[in-house]
């Protein structure tokens, strides 16, 4: 497992070196010691954990906080406020700005050690909790939820500059025979080795592949218009056909192979996604009809 980064901001180095020895070892530890700087790196190392002094010259530690929790990016970085301020109404100030706890100077090296221990395990847990959320348990691919809600981000995106937007919906051909014939377990492992074809045919910056149901998937291929969209739907073709999963049963070839729908349009502001989606699933049926293991669009 690789260490969890925590970020120490403190203005003053003597309580950095402490706090540092206390940490080292355990974790990969970055610093910084102004307001300005922790933000700064917060963006660049992502850390799982922030610790932050509150007396600092410039930009203080509730102010650092506050556009933590403000940013999207940085939003979901635990913070835990470490000060010489004792009293209630401070650390009730500091838990309102939306830190998740509060450790008070001199720093007692168990209870710090303890906290910071707690925060990053709850951390790692909420991280792959949001990991599994959109990942289908399978295959590794994303799941139909996470395409869903990718698609309709990508399209109003790309509505701004009224790009093209493809969606490819594919289906493995003849797979109730498949499973007949080999058995559940090899069908899982064929819908395995498929998406492991897919995700090598689609691989451009902002495309994505989802197992979109039983033995379905759908791609958004992002800024690609429809003579490109052909191309990579090919591309699947032959990633899927070379993988050479022999399927006696089949009634076309002695391998598996796979029919796609592609779906093309322009974005345009307020568009609904629907329209990629059943329009694919339309060509994907029209790739049936007219014999499997072909491209519709
Ligand atoms: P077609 O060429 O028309 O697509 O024929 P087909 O037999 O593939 O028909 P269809 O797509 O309707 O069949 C889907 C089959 O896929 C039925 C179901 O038993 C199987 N299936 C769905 N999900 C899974 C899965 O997670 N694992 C396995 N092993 N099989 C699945
Ligand atoms: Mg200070
Ligand atoms: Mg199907
Ligand atoms: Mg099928």
């Amino acid at each position: 497992m690789t260490k969890a980064r925590i970020l120490i901001v403190d203005d003053e180095i003597s309580n950095i070196e402490i706090m540092n020895a206390l940490l080292e070892d355990d974790y990969d530890v970055c610093f910084a010691t102004s307001g300005q700087q922790a933000l700064d790196t917060a963006r660049i190392a992502q850390p799982d954990l922030i610790l932050l002094d509150v007396l600092m010259p410039d930009l203080d530690g509730f102010q650092v906080c506050q556009r933590l929790k403000s940013d999207a990016i940085l939003a979901d970085i635990p913070v835990i406020f470490t000060t010489g301020l004792g009293d209630t109404e401070d650390e009730m100030r500091g838990l309102a700005l939306g830190a998740i706890d509060y450790v008070t100077k001199p720093i007692q090296p168990a209870i710090l050690r303890a906290r910071v221990g707690n925060h990053v395990e709850l951390k790692r847990l909420r991280d792959q909790l949001a990991a599994m959320a959109v990942t289908d348990a399978l295959t590794g691919l994303s799941n139909r939820r996470h395409l869903e809600k990718s698609l309709e981000a990508e399209a109003s995106r790309l509505a701004r500059t009224g790009e093209w937007l493809s969606v490819a919906m594919l289906d493995i051909d003849f797979f109730k025979q498949f499973n007949d014939t080999y058995g559940h377990p090899a069908g899982d492992r064929c819908i395995t080795m498929v998406a492991a074809a897919l995700t090598r045919a689609v691989k451009r910056a902002g495309d994505l592949s989802a197992r979109y149901g039983g033995e379905e998937f759908a791609c958004i291929l992002s800024g690609t218009d429809p003579h490109s969209a052909e191309l990579v739907a090919q591309e699947i073709l032959l990633q899927v056909q070379s993988l050479n999963i022999p399927h006696e049963m089949s009634q076309i070839s002695p391998f598996i192979t796979v029919s796609i729908g592609v779906a093309s349009a322009r974005c345009t502001a307020g568009a609904d996604i629907g329209r990629w989606i059943a329009e694919a699933d339309r060509q994907l049926y029209s790739a049936k009809r007219e014999g499997r293991n072909r491209i519709a669009l």
